[in-house]
């Protein structure tokens, strides 16, 4: 169906929802900020990576991407104008530490008190995520996540940004999407730092966990009033086919994906299967990791994107099980089928497994090839379907008693999407990247009007 036939969903209004939901746009250091050599920056592990032929799509890398760090006022401002009363950021943690054990660097910690500052100014809540994948090179040279150092190396950074901020940014979400971290970074292999041994990246799960689980008391002990919790990508799971060897391969990827994760967090350890399966691989776990995870928090983020069919394939490693490629005719430009009942399907699932507490939605958005028309229009009908059918989507999980208290749209500005480069938008408003000029694209002026209620 082309863009144009499209019908217009339906969506709710701003007024369906609490009066004190969140709403907000997301964005992470590294995708935006650039200026990679400013202020006593020193290098993280993305740029190492992306300076290694071959690794990102279009040969690129976050050095200036939308040069967010000079140009952020700019970009709160359309925050503001676009109605939203919540910004979910993260912190660049080469900007903070340049060496093990050092003191923080000043610049690098004032940046984010301005930028702090500008949220407040313009009715903005922060949300700060303190590690979204830009581990200082100097800490993976060491072995990066898969030595139990770096979640000292983590603490030392929980501890100066929120002595730095804690008077005035009171969300802190410990780390965003720890499969990504661990098992995309580490085992696949196509994200930074490039390993693929199966065994590190459980390790590496392990530890970010403990360095999640060890910074939540940190931050309340810094934070008066503090809010913290931590941000999971999630799926809803479908068996590739009534097939009991489909349905057992979806049962062993659930248990990996999504329960690896989740149990711990709540108190009840990693899952026996997995570590029944894994043998060998399985992370070391001191005496007191275990408690020092399952730390109370106050809120759940979950990033939804879409849903993941499952078949059983005994030569995949390392469960036996593979995520299919989408069929039919609603998919994104990363390939991601659209299937908005898929997020209300999960947010109840996450809360009838484990009634975290408030529930925030910490991203959810869409990729499409944007096209900019003569007039500077962007007409990104789909992209705005995504956000109006999602928010339905929100609207219904609200209905049946979900306790999700706000939502972030992923993302506020186009940006460096990882091993896509810069190939891949998913703003909803478009970067110009030769003249760095930013567009509302119809999806954003469609946010703004949901806001706004015009
Ligand atoms: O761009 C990423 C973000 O950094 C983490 N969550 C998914 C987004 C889209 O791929």
């Amino acid at each position: 169906m082309s863009t144009s036939t499209r019908p217009e969903p339906q969506a709710p209004q701003r007024t369906d929802f609490e009066q004190d939901f969140l709403w907000g746009c997301a964005t992470s250091s590294y995708q935006i900020e650039g200026a990679a050599n400013v202020d006593g920056r020193v290098e993280s592990i993305w740029d190492r990576f992306a300076a290694t032929p071959g690794r990102i799509r279009d040969g690129s890398s976050g050095a200036v991407a939308c040069d967010h760090y000079h140009r952020w006022p700019e970009d709160l401002d359309i925050g503001r104008d676009l109605g939203l009363n919540a910004y979910r950021f993260s912190i660049a943690w080469p900007r903070i530490f340049s060496e093990v054990g050092g003191k923080p660097n000043q610049k690098g910690l004032d940046f984010y008190s301005r930028l702090v500052d500008g949220m407040l100014e313009r009715g903005l809540q922060p949300w700060a995520t303190l590690y979204h994948w830009d581990l200082p090179q100097y800490l993976q040279d060491r072995g990066g996540w898969n030595e139990r150092s770096t979640v000292d190396a983590f603490l030392e950074l929980a501890d100066a940004m929120t002595r730095k901020l804690g008077d005035r940014v009171k969300h802190w979400i410990t780390h965003n999407e720890p499969w990504c971290t661990a098992i995309i970074g580490n085992f696949e292999g196509w994200h930074a730092p490039g390993l693929t041994d199966f065994k590190t990246a459980l390790q590496v799960s392990h530890h970010v966990l403990l360095s999640h689980g060890k910074a939540v008391p940190l931050i309340r002990a810094n934070v008066p009033d503090a809010k913290a919790g931590i941000s999971l990508s999630l799926h809803p799971l479908r068996a590739a086919s009534a097939d009991p060897r489909d349905i057992a391969a979806m049962e062993r990827h659930d248990a990996l994906r999504y329960r690896w994760f989740l149990d711990p967090l709540y108190g009840r350890g990693y899952p026996a299967r997995i570590l029944e399966l894994v043998g060998a691989d399985a992370p070391a776990v001191l005496p007191g990791d275990l408690e020092a995870i399952a730390a109370p928090t106050d809120f759940l983020g979950v990033n939804y994107y879409f849903p993941e069919t499952i078949a059983d394939d005994p030569g995949h490693a390392p469960l036996g099980a593979r995520v299919l490629p989408p069929q039919g005719e609603e998919i994104t430009a990363m390939g991601w089928p659209v299937e908005p009942a898929g997020m209300a399907e999960l947010l109840a699932r996450v809360e009838k497994d484990y009634r975290p507490g408030p529930i925030y939605v910490t991203e959810n958005g869409s990729c499409y090839e944007d096209v900019v028309a003569v007039d500077g229009r962007i007409e990104d009908t789909r992209r705005r379907h995504y956000l109006m059918r999602h928010l339905g989507a929100l609207h219904d999980a609200v209905k049946a008693g979900v306790p999700v208290k706000g939502y972030f749209a992923w993302s506020l500005v186009d940006n460096f999407e990882w091993a896509e480069g810069y190939l891949k938008r998913f703003g909803l408003v478009h970067i110009d990247y030769d003249t760095q000029q930013r567009r509302l694209k119809d999806s954003a002026k469609w946010y703004r009007s949901f806001l706004k209620a015009e």
